[in-house]
C-alpha cells in the first residue's frame, strides 16, 4: 500500500509550517498583554514601559482599530481587544510589536494595565444559570413523552453526570502572517481551519471589503476544531499590525499564551434520567445539559444542537427530551474539539446505561444490544434510519474480542486477585455526518490541467494532519484518468476558492473531493471529446485511466498508443479550456428549528469497541490492555491515512475520558497550563489496539466512502466504562460516579472513600 507521501515530509522534519517560512528583513513580531484574572475592569493601558525598550516597539489597544472591535459570528459578544472590561483570564488587552520576537514578549510584559478593579467570577454552568446567564434560548428536542412513560417503566433511574474540557495540544501553536499590499489591503497567511471565516472577520475588523484580504492557509500542524473559529483572533491583530504599520507582522504563540488564552472542548455538567422494561428495554430518557460556554459565544450554538442531536447515542428510545443551555461563566470561550458537542451528549446515555444495569442487575452490553438502532427506526429528531451498521459492527466487534470468554477471563482473574481489578466496557458508535448548520455544507475546488499534463487543484479544504490533500489527489487523479503522481493539491486561498466553510465536521474530504470530482469530470468530458476524435474511437470505447488512453475491445483494455499528457498537448492544441470549477452542496439536508425535527445529516457512521483495563486497587493507578474495534469506513479512499485517524481519534478520545484534567481553580484561573500539569496520551498509555474496517460501501458519499475525522474518538469513551468496570469489582456496592476524566485520583477517591459523586 502507498504511503501519503507528506508523512515522508513530516518525519523528516522538511514540512513547511507557518513558523518555518523564510522571514521579510522589516518583518515586526507580535506578543500578546493577556487579562490578569477571570473578571476585571480597567480603565487603560500605560504603554511607557514598553516603548522605552526599543525604537521599534508599537503598542496596539481597541482604539487602534478602524473597522469593528468583534470577532461574532453567531452573537457579537468576542471583542479582538478588550474595552474597559475583560471576562475571562487570558483575554487579550494590548497587541505589542517589535522587531524580533523575544524583544516584542519582553515589551509586552512591562505593558500596564490602569485602574484595574477585579469583579466576580463564575466557573460553573449551573451557577451561571441560576442566575439567567445564559447564551440565547436553551433548546429542547423531544419525542413522545417521557414522563408519562416512567409509569410502564420497571426501573428508573437518575443521575449527574460530568464531563470535563480537553485542550486540543495541537503541535503547532496559532499564528499567523499578515503583509500589507499597495491596494491598502492584507494578505495573510493564516493557521486557520476556515480561511473564508478568517478573510470575513479580518475585513469587518479593518473596514476593508471582503476583496482587499486575502488569506492562505498552506498546512496545519494539528487544529482539532481549535482553530475552526479560534484561530481568527491572531490573524486579526496581526493584520491590524501590518495595516498599522504598513509592514510585514508576524505572530506566533508559545505553548503556555495558547494554552491559557484558546478555546477548548466545553465543559458539560448534566442530568439524566432513564426507563426501562424489566427486561432491559430503553423506554423513555431525558437529560439536562449545562454546557459550559465560556465568556462568550462562539461557536457554542452549533455545538450544543449537536449534543442534542447525539442525546440517546446508538439507540432506539420511544421516548426521549433532551435539553441543552448554554451558560456564561469567565473561563475562556470553549470552542470545536473534534465530536464537537457529541461527545459530552454520548457519554450521558451510556452513564444513564451503566446506573440502569446495576439497578436491572444485567451487564450493560446486554441494555446496549437489545436497543441498538436498525433500519426503520427514526431518530429522536425524526430523521429515518437508514443503513444501520449499529447491530452487524457491535456483534462483529463482540465475536472478534471474544466477549463471552473476556468476561470469563475477567471474572476467574478478579476472583484470584485482591489487589488488581480487571474490567471490560462496550462501547457503540453512531455519529452523525453533516455540520449542524445547513448552510456550512458546501464547497468548491478549482482544477487546473496544466499544458505538460500536470495537474493543481485547489479546494476550500484545509490540511491539518488528517490526509485530506492525499484524498483528494487520490479522487482527482482517477476522476482525471491521470496518475496520482501528476497531481499537486495547492495552498488553500480565498482568491483561488471564494466562499469555503471550515474544514470541519468530519466533512472535509467529503464536501471538497466532491467538488474537485465535479470540476475533474468536467475536464474530463472534454480529454474524452478530444482522444475520440483523434482515434477515431468512440468515446465510449475508451477509457482513460492511469495516464494513458485504454481502448476497450471484448472486456479487455488495449493500451491506444496516447498518454494523458499527449492528449492535453492536442487538447491545448485545439484551444479547450483546461480548468473548471466544481462545486458541491450536501443534498437533502434540513431541519426545522422550531419544531426541532428534520433531516440534519446526510448518514451515519456506526461502529464498535470493546476496552478492557486493569486497576491497582492499592494505588488507584490503572492500565488500559485491550482495545478491539470494529469500525464503519466504508469504502477507504486510503486505509493507511483512514488507520491512522482512527488510532489517532481513539487516543485522543482515551485521553479526554480517562486523562487529561482541564484544571481551572475558583477564580478562573487555569491550574494545567503547561505540558507538564496537562497529561497527553501516550504509548505507554494506549492499550493493545487491534482494529477492523467494517467496509460496506456508502453510496451517499465520494467514491462510497465515510466520513472518518470525528467518529472514532467516541470509542475513547469504552475506556471510561473499563475502568469503572473493574472498581465495580473492588467495591460493587458503592455507588458509581461519573465523572470524566476518570483519573487516577479519582480511582483512588472512590477506593478509599467508596463514593464521591
Ligand atoms: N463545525 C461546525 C463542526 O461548524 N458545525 C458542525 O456541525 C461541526 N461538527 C463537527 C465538527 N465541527
Ligand atoms: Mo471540528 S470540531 O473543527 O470538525
Amino acid at each position: 500500500m502507498k504511503r501519503n507521501p507528506d508523512s515522508v515530509l513530516n518525519v523528516t522534519g522538511r514540512t513547511i509550517y507557518l513558523d518555518d517560512a523564510p522571514e521579510p528583513a522589516d518583518m515586526l513580531h507580535g506578543a500578546i498583554v493577556l487579562s490578569p484574572c477571570a473578571h476585571g475592569r480597567f480603565s487603560g493601558i500605560d504603554p511607557a514601559g514598553a516603548l522605552s525598550m526599543d525604537p521599534s516597539v508599537r503598542v496596539l489597544v481597541a482604539a487602534d482599530i478602524p473597522g469593528q472591535n468583534e470577532l461574532g459570528t453567531a452573537v457579537m459578544d468576542e471583542p479582538l481587544l478588550a474595552e474597559g472590561e475583560w471576562h475571562y483570564r487570558g483575554q487579550v488587552v494590548a497587541f505589542v510589536l517589535a522587531s524580533n520576537r523575544s524583544l516584542a514578549r519582553k515589551a509586552a510584559a512591562v505593558v500596564r494595565l490602569l485602574g484595574v478593579e477585579e469583579l466576580p467570577v463564575v466557573t460553573d454552568p449551573r451557577v451561571a444559570f441560576a442566575r439567567g446567564d445564559i447564551i440565547l434560548s436553551p433548546r429542547t428536542q423531544r419525542r413522545g413523552d417521557p414522563v408519562a412513560a416512567y409509569g410502564d417503566c420497571a426501573v428508573v433511574v437518575e443521575g449527574r453526570v460530568e464531563s470535563g474540557g480537553q485542550e486540543h495540544v495541537y503541535l503547532e501553536t496559532q499564528g499567523a502572517i499578515a503583509l500589507p499590499d499597495d491596494a491598502g489591503g492584507v494578505r495573510l497567511v493564516s493557521g486557520t481551519q476556515s480561511p473564508s471565516g478568517v478573510q470575513n472577520i479580518v475585513a469587518r475588523i479593518l473596514g476593508l471589503p471582503m476583496n482587499l484580504v486575502e488569506v492562505e492557509t498552506r498546512r496545519l500542524g494539528g487544529a482539532f476544531g481549535g482553530k475552526e473559529d479560534q484561530a481568527t483572533g491572531w490573524a486579526a491583530l496581526a493584520a491590524l499590525g501590518a495595516f498599522r504599520t504598513g509592514k510585514p507582522v508576524k505572530i506566533y504563540l508559545n505553548r503556555r499564551d495558547d494554552m491559557v488564552a484558546t478555546g477548548k472542548r466545553h465543559p458539560y455538567s448534566s442530568d439524566f434520567k432513564i426507563g426501562l422494561s424489566a427486561d432491559g428495554m430503553i423506554l423513555a430518557f431525558e437529560a439536562d445539559y449545562y454546557q459550559n460556554a465560556g465568556a462568550a459565544t462562539d461557536l457554542s450554538p452549533a455545538i450544543l444542537p449537536r449534543t442534542l442531536f447525539h442525546a440517546a447515542g446508538a439507540y432506539h428510545i420511544p421516548n426521549v427530551r433532551a435539553t441543552g443551555t448554554m451558560c456564561r461563566t469567565n473561563l475562556v470561550p470553549f470552542t470545536a474539539f473534534r465530536g464537537f458537542g457529541g461527545p459530552q451528549g454520548l457519554f450521558v446515555i451510556e452513564c444513564a446505561i451503566e446506573k440502569a444495569a446495576r439497578a436491572l442487575d444485567m451487564d450493560p452490553v446486554e441494555i446496549q444490544r437489545k436497543n441498538l438502532l436498525s433500519d426503520g427506526d427514526t431518530f429522536h429528531y425524526g430523521m429515518p434510519v437508514e443503513d444501520a451498521r449499529a447491530k452487524e459492527t457491535l456483534e462483529s466487534c463482540l465475536a472478534k474480542a471474544d466477549y463471552v470468554g473476556l468476561r470469563a477471563r475477567i471474572r476467574a482473574f478478579n476472583a484470584e486477585h485482591r489487589d488488581l481489578k480487571r474490567g471490560a466496557a462496550v462501547y457503540p458508535l453512531c455519529f452523525g455526518i453533516s455540520f449542524t448548520k445547513i448552510m456550512m455544507n458546501q464547497g468548491g475546488a478549482l482544477v487546473h490541467v496544466y499544458n505538460d499534463g500536470s495537474i493543481g487543484v485547489s479546494t476550500g479544504a484545509i490540511e491539518m494532519g488528517q490526509g485530506v490533500g492525499r484524498k483528494i489527489a487520490l479522487i482527482a487523479a482517477a476522476s482525471l484518468g491521470a496518475s496520482i503522481k501528476s497531481v499537486r493539491i495547492e495552498s488553500t486561498r480565498t482568491t483561488t476558492v471564494a466562499n469555503t466553510m471550515a474544514t470541519a465536521a468530519s466533512s472535509g474530504a467529503d464536501i471538497n473531493a466532491m467538488a474537485a470530482k465535479v470540476a475533474c469530470d468536467e475536464i474530463r468530458k472534454r480529454l474524452d471529446a478530444i482522444a475520440a476524435a483523434r482515434l477515431v474511437v468512440p468515446a465510449t470505447k475508451l477509457e482513460l485511466r492511469d495516464g494513458r488512453v485504454w481502448r476497450l475491445e471484448g472486456g479487455r483494455h488495449i493500451d491506444a498508443g496516447l498518454s494523458f499528457e499527449e492528449l492535453v498537448t492536442a487538447a491545448y492544441d485545439q484551444r479547450i479550456d483546461l480548468s473548471a470549477h466544481g462545486f458541491y452542496a450536501t443534498p437533502g439536508l434540513h431541519f426545522d428549528m422550531t419544531t426541532e425535527k428534520g433531516s440534519p445529516f446526510l448518514y451515519h457512521v456506526y461502529g464498535c469497541a470493546v476496552v478492557s483495563a486493569t486497576v491497582d486497587v492499592l494505588r488507584g493507578s490503572y492500565r488500559f490492555d485491550d482495545a478491539i474495534i470494529v469500525h464503519d469506513i466504508a469504502n477507504s479512499i486510503d486505509p493507511l491515512v483512514d488507520m491512522g485517524q482512527i488510532e489517532g481519534a481513539f487516543a485522543q478520545g482515551l485521553g479526554w475520558a480517562a486523562l487529561e484534567e482541564l484544571k481551572f481553580d475558583d477564580d478562573g484561573r487555569l491550574i494545567s497550563d503547561t505540558l507538564s500539569t496537562y497529561k497527553l496520551p501516550d504509548a505507554h498509555f494506549m492499550p493493545r489496539m487491534q482494529v477492523e474496517f467494517f467496509d460496506k460501501p456508502n453510496p451517499k458519499a465520494v467514491a462510497n466512502s465515510k466520513a472518518v475525522g470525528e467518529p472514532p474518538l467516541m470509542y475513547g469513551i469504552a475506556g471510561y466504562f473499563a475502568v469503572l468496570d473493574a472498581l465495580k469489582a473492588a467495591r460493587p456496592d458503592a455507588p458509581p460516579f461519573y465523572d470524566l476524566p476518570m483519573t487516577p485520583e479519582k480511582v483512588l477517591r472512590f477506593l478509599t472513600d467508596g463514593a464521591q459523586a
